[in-house]
């Protein structure tokens, strides 16, 4: 059931330019995705036949613009798993949904001495906001370490979780190692002490098939961008009744019931937590995105991001290359990090770069876990559903490449 690359490829008009002169070879779609036709399509026809303000008029146009934006949110309910689409909360994106996690639940959830559990795998965005809640609230951070084999020490769940962990917010897939993480373990392990679990799905999202209710996640965060969808849209889902529960995030217009001089109500959710004119074109393009992955179908998606990143792996390795995480694609996906012996991942990724080639060098907004890998800096391949084994080919010669300038 899988899919050719080279056909899909041809949905993304961006690859009918070129980089350097080259072909262009996109290799960074942990960062952000490309974008086909049919979501660019979608963003197009929003403005030109269904543009107005949703939810507050009664006219014909902005119940067509209400329609597009509720079934986008019906779309992403339906790519997670969710059984209500009153579970799904757009955002800008993934970072955002962390924040309001912290400035409503963890709030009026976490205090002194509480704990709040991450891993030390995370993005700067699962962690900085914990940093500051910590601050704030006098509760304290802590990280479940990783083996060498990059992936979470289950064993030593029993001491990090513990019955002062009041959140467990871990990713599902790491933007470094590629590491597919055990959620549902730890899930269960947190909730045995009546913790709450978010599951930081911005890189999981665009790869894997997944259900929050396997996962048993009580909040779940990703991103249009990384998944073909336009940027400034993204998803916190959460359960109805802690959703119900919490305080609202943003105060303004569509998130209130009732408004007097000094007080108000709260809208139901999800609209409580959607203040202001929503990024009405962006959901819908999200929502376009979804279907679009869906006609490809998420179980294509991975088989066809094993095989690539099996012959990434085999041909990283075939010239010395260190490759950070597991080589064991059940437990991994398609982001593969690397570095080669007196080459600097900038430096690499600069001579890449003269062949068309587009991969990320740095920390990648992890730096705990570059400490953790007592690295500075690591070379970054990541693949997406329009990359072929031609562009691993290409990737290699030009790695290559950069081997013979510091010889
Ligand atoms: N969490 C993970 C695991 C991520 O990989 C990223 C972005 C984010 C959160 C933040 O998502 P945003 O959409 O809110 O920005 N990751 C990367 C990356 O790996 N390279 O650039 C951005």
């Amino acid at each position: 059931m899988s899919f050719d690359p080279s056909v899909v490829r041809k949905d993304f008009p961006i690859f009918e330019t070129e980089a350097r002169g080259k072909r262009l070879v996109y290799l960074d779609s942990a960062n952000t995705s490309q974008k086909p036709r049919q979501v660019l399509e979608r963003i197009q026809l929003f403005y030109e036949t269904e543009n107005a303000n949703v939810h507050r008029a009664v006219y014909e146009l902005s119940e067509k613009a209400t329609a597009a934006y509720e079934g986008a949110r019906a779309a992403c309910a339906r790519f997670i798993g969710s059984e209500s689409a009153r579970s799904i909360v757009f955002t800008r994106g993934t970072t955002e949904s962390i924040n309001v996690i912290r400035f409503t639940w963890a709030r009026e959830n976490v205090r002194e001495g509480d704990e709040v559990l991450i891993t030390e795998m995370e993005h700067h965005s699962n962690l900085i906001p914990w940093q500051l809640l910590a601050g704030e609230t006098g509760a304290t951070l802590r990280h479940l370490p990783i083996g060498d084999d990059g992936r979470l020490r289950l064993d030593l769940l029993e001491d990090y979780i513990t019955d002062r962990t009041k959140l467990v917010s871990l990713s599902l897939m790491s933007n470094v190692l590629g590491t597919i993480n055990p959620v549902r373990a730890v899930a269960d392990a947190a909730h045995a002490v009546g913790a709450k679990v978010l599951v930081d799905a911005a890189q999981a999202a665009p790869h894997l098939s997944f259900d929050v209710n396997d996962l048993d996640a009580d909040f779940l965060a990703y991103s249009s961008h990384k998944m073909c969808g336009p940027t400034g849209a993204g998803v916190l889902y959460g359960r109805e009744e802690l959703l119900e529960e919490m305080p609202p995030f943003h105060g303004g217009g569509e998130m209130i019931r009732e408004v007097w001089a000094d007080r108000a109500t709260w809208n139901e959710i999800p609209y409580k937590f959607e203040a202001g004119t929503p990024n009405l074109a962006q959901a819908v393009g999200m929502g376009a995105a979804v279907e679009y992955l869906e006609t490809l179908g998420m179980d294509a998606v991975r088989e066809h991001e094993m095989e690539l990143t099996a012959y990434a792996l085999e041909r990283l390795a075939g010239i010395g290359a260190t490759i950070y995480g597991s080589r064991d694609l059940s437990q991994r996906g398609g982001v593969v990090s690397f570095n080669l012996d007196g080459v600097h991942p900038h430096d690499m990724s600069t001579i890449v770069d003269q062949e068309g080639v587009c991969i990320r060098a740095g920390h990648h907004c992890a730096q705990p876990l570059m400490r953790r890998l007592g690295v500075p800096a690591t070379a970054r391949a990541s693949f997406y559903i329009y990359n072929t084994t031609e562009d691993v080919d290409v990737l290699i010669d030009a790695v290559e490449k950069s081997k013979g300038w510091f010889a």
